[in-house]
């Protein structure tokens, strides 16, 4: 399953000089203990960590000469260069280049809020095209919260972003912070999981499933009803693909900043809360959602004249949504008891095994959605919009070791069928259990996309993307689906590719602009040379053609 790459001589070149990949991730830092140092008034966080914290290190900088990158800095567009910093060769044999871009003010991350969130999600926007992955550094404290905001707030996500922080500074003798960092860094370059991320002390959790469970201990961070995505052994990295969420949808990365966080609350039931604490709170002026943590399985005190579940329920008719999240660390809340049915009974929606972290930010997030209602926000706090709950419990597939030629083969069998153009056989073998060949690759680095992005048939290209396949991974050249699509001189597999969010890597722009001088109309849809659609235009006529395709019944 190879594809054979039209390189024109100015490029072969440089093909041919022996070179190892390098990954390119925007380090963000927004504070937290990790850059802090001591002052007077206890540690505070401090400016200058590349220069300060990793410059000395070699795991973070294997000495070769510092390059500049650019980073988007503010809503202006406005382009600043930052000197760039490497890691020695990985065990995957890549190299990861990477900035720190420092935000004006850095925080404890107790201090943090919805504008906070606004600012990460907006420098992720803005550098989203130059950027292979992102690593956000963060205080522990608040971290789970904002690892479930940014999880709704960042939309069709196609690219790894990582967050981190330490209980203990870079600076003290002692401290997770170099661990925490370098896992988050080779994760994010080698590993294409399109998911808001936790790593810490070794493990990979989805962000919008974790919390923080220790207040010092090294091990700060669990995500208890969910198995990491990945753990990190003195051997490998080892991902749980099966597990891994993509985006389904042909659309683009896009963000949602304004959460509605001043309008949300959350309240602990304990034996004997009076009715008249919880009515005090449901009637806050403007409240419009509460998270009720309950105790086990879902249950709150019944009272002797149903005076709790009344408060509640006046709450709910005035437009109030009430979630019921469990107090305890694993579980699920379900309608086993008396008295947690009644909850239900009266509209609470169960939020079934969402931790709390996640429940109020995805409130917030949902009922600042254009058109939401109470009725569209408690629909939706049931349903898993980001992995963050669990709707139905099913087994999962599970690989036994040794499955390595099971899985040879049926990469094999798929590259052959996605050649032939067969669509029937392509779902068949994705249908199989083998969702994890998606973003596999072959011996030569091309994942199915790559291969469909090249194949005669459009649908089946379409039908990888709607399962989940990643427009931003890159073959043992370097080379993404759209670089491939283009010099195949297939338009359009090149705009479903870009309608999906494609873009062209900064390391191909400088071979794209040489084959467009040639084939000035393919590579303008890609994005490049001297007839270059845009991607809002892109978007435009993405949609008529799409629309005529449909019409003429050609588009699945
Ligand atoms: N107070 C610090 C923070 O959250 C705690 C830490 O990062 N370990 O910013």
């Amino acid at each position: 399953m190879t594809i054979m790459e039209d390189i024109i001589p100015e490029m072969a070149e440089q093909q041919s000089e022996p070179h190892i990949p390098e990954s390119r991730v925007l380090i963000i830092m927004t504070g937290g203990t990790i850059c802090m140092r001591p002052s007077p008034s206890g540690f505070i966080p401090a400016r200058g960590f590349q220069e300060q914290c990793l410059a000395r290190v070699p795991t973070f900088n294997d000495g070769s000469r510092s390059t500049m990158m650019d980073v988007v800095v503010d809503n202006t567009g406005q382009i600043k260069g930052h000197p760039s910093l490497r890691t020695p060769q990985t065990v995957y044999g890549r190299r990861v280049r990477y900035t720190v871009f420092e935000f004006e003010e850095l925080l404890d991350s107790s201090s943090i809020d919805a504008k906070g969130w606004a600012e990460i999600a907006k420098t992720v926007e803005r550098n989203y095209t130059l950027f292979d992955a992102f690593v956000i550094l963060h205080g522990t404290d608040s971290l789970a919260y904002t690892c479930s905001a940014l999880s709704f707030m960042l939309q069709n996500l196609g690219k790894t972003v990582i967050l981190t922080g330490s209980q203990a500074p870079m600076l003290e003798l002692q401290n997770d912070a170099g661990d925490n960092l370098l896992g988050s860094l080779v994760v994010a370059g080698h590993f294409m999981i399109p998911e808001v991320c936790l790593y810490f002390n070794n493990k990979l959790f989805r962000g919008n499933r974790s919390c923080k469970v220790a207040a010092s201990d090294f091990a700060a961070f669990n995500s208890p009803n969910c198995v990491p995505l990945a753990v990190t052994t003195s051997m490998r990295t080892n991902v749980n693909w099966d597990l891994i969420n993509r985006p389904t949808n042909i659309q683009h990365f896009s963000i949602q900043t304004n959460l509605d966080t001043t309008h949300v609350a959350c309240l602990r039931i304990f034996p004997g809360i009076k009715p008249e604490m919880i009515d005090a709170v449901l009637k806050l002026d403007g409240l419009r959602g509460l998270v009720l943590e309950t105790f086990g399985a879902g249950n709150a005190p019944h009272g002797q004249d149903n005076a709790l579940i009344n408060v509640l329920a006046d709450a709910i008719k005035r437009g109030i949504v009430i979630v019921n999240v469990t107090q305890c660390l694993t579980g699920s809340v379900s309608p086993v008891y008396a008295t947690g049915m009644s909850l239900s009974r009266a509209g609470v929606v169960a939020g079934l095994d969402l931790t709390t972290e996640a429940a109020l930010t995805k409130l917030a997030y949902l009922l600042a959605l254009p058109n939401a209602t109470p009725e569209s926000v408690a629909r939706d706090m049931s349903r898993s919009l980001r992995g963050e709950l669990t709707e139905v419990s099913q087994p999962v597939f599970q690989h036994p070791d040794g499955a390595l030629t099971e899985r040879v083969q049926a990469l094999t069998v798929l590259g052959y069928a996605i050649a032939q153009g067969d669509l029937q056989r392509v779902e068949e073998i994705l249908k199989l259990e083998h969702h994890y060949l998606l973003n596999d690759a072959d011996y030569s680095g091309n994942t199915p996309v790559h291969l469909a992005a090249t194949s005669p048939s459009l649908p089946i290209l379409r039908f990888l993307l709607m399962q989940g396949g990643s427009v931003h991974m890159r073959n043992s050249n370097g080379r993404t689906p759209l670089f491939l699509a283009a010099n195949a001189g297939l338009s359009e597999h090149v705009m479903l590719l870009r309608q999906s969010g494609a873009h062209l890597h900064s390391d191909e722009r400088a071979a794209a602009q040489l084959l467009a001088r040639r084939r000035p109309g393919v590579w303008g849809l890609a994005g490049i040379g001297p007839r270059e659609i845009s991607d809002r235009e892109m978007e435009e006529a993405g949609e008529e053609r799409l629309a005529e395709r449909m019409m003429a019944g050609s588009a699945p």
